[in-house]
């Protein structure tokens, strides 16, 4: 259990910081209901490994498995509510005037906290493109503008007629340049960064608190379970994020 000198303690770095920012994971939507991909897929998605149906290559064997997929997790998604996690983050960043929040995460939930400042660097899972970009990257098309049988696997682009897929990035895909700039600009400036809820398996977020390190920032990671990164971090606070963070705010509104 995350002792109060433990959370004074990392209140305390919080404090000192001018420049904070945050990189989350799917262990912050979890609370929310939004199973991680670590988590085991249930029903007919058990028999699944998520990593080999989030890629081009599965989208081009079997378009309808991969969009149902999809589908499926957008189902998950839509009534999911911000958890006193994101509900604490979107605080932090009133407090600090601004606070760049990194995420790994293709829900909404941040933005629907009311946190203003996010990268999303794997794109977002309510959002479908043409998987050409025909008329530009990203060509985003309204697939519900499209009246087609959604039993019937993806539509195809009204433009040039190729498939529509979700606008996330699938393993083996390059991440959205902006995005991937954006990120850089923070972990380069940044002198404390938050890792709250991830593995830190997947690259190149993975990297990101190493980098910020090298240029001096202080790592604070919030996980309930050790992850690739927690050697790496200058205090590790055991726990979910929707018990922490607020914890975290009580004590830093205390000073
Ligand atoms: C790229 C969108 C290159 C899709 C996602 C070997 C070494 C290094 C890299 C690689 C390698 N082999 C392959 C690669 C590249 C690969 C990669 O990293 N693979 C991994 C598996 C080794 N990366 C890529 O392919 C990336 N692209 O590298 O391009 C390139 C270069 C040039 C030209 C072409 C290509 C693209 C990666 C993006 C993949 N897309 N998402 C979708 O969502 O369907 S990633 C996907 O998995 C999720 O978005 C998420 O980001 C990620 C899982 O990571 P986490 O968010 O950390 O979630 P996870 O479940 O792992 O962990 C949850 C954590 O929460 C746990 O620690 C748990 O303890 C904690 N937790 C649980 N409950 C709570 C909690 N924490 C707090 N509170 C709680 N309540
Ligand atoms: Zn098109």
């Amino acid at each position: 259990m995350v002792t109060d000198v433990q959370i004074e303690q990392a209140a305390a770095l919080l404090r000192t910081s001018r420049r904070p920012c945050v990189l989350t994971g799917a262990g912050v939507s979890k609370e929310s209901g939004i199973p991680t991909f670590r988590d085991a897929l249930e029903g007919l998605w058990a028999q699944y490994d998520p990593s080999e149906l989030a890629t081009p290559t599965a989208f081009e064997r079997n378009p309808k498995l991969v969009w149902d997929f999809y589908e499926m997790r957008r189902e998950r998604v839509r009534p999911a509510q911000p958890n006193p996690g994101h509900l604490a983050l979107a605080t932090l960043e009133k407090r600090y005037g601004a606070l760049p929040i990194i995420t790994q995460n293709v829900d909404d939930l941040h933005e629907r906290a009311g946190s203003t400042q996010i990268i999303h660097l794997h794109g977002l899972i309510a959002r479908d493109r043409c998987s050409r970009n025909c008329q530009g990257d990203p060509t985003l098309i309204d697939v519900d503008a499209l009246g087609w049988d959604r039993s019937a696997g993806p539509p195809v682009c009204p433009h040039c007629g190729a498939l529509i897929r979700p606008d996330v990035v699938w393993f083996g895909e390059i991440l959205p340049e902006k995005a991937l700039s954006d990120a850089i600009a923070v972990i380069e400036t940044t002198d404390l960064m938050l890792v709250i809820g991830t593995s830190g398996v997947v690259h190149p977020a993975a990297r990101m608190p190493l980098e910020a390190k090298r240029h001096g920032a202080k790592l604070i990671e919030i996980n309930p379970f050790r992850s690739e990164l927690t050697p790496h971090m200058d205090a590790w606070l055991e726990g979910a994020s929707g018990a922490i963070m607020p914890r975290l705010l009580a004590a830093l509104e205390q000073a």
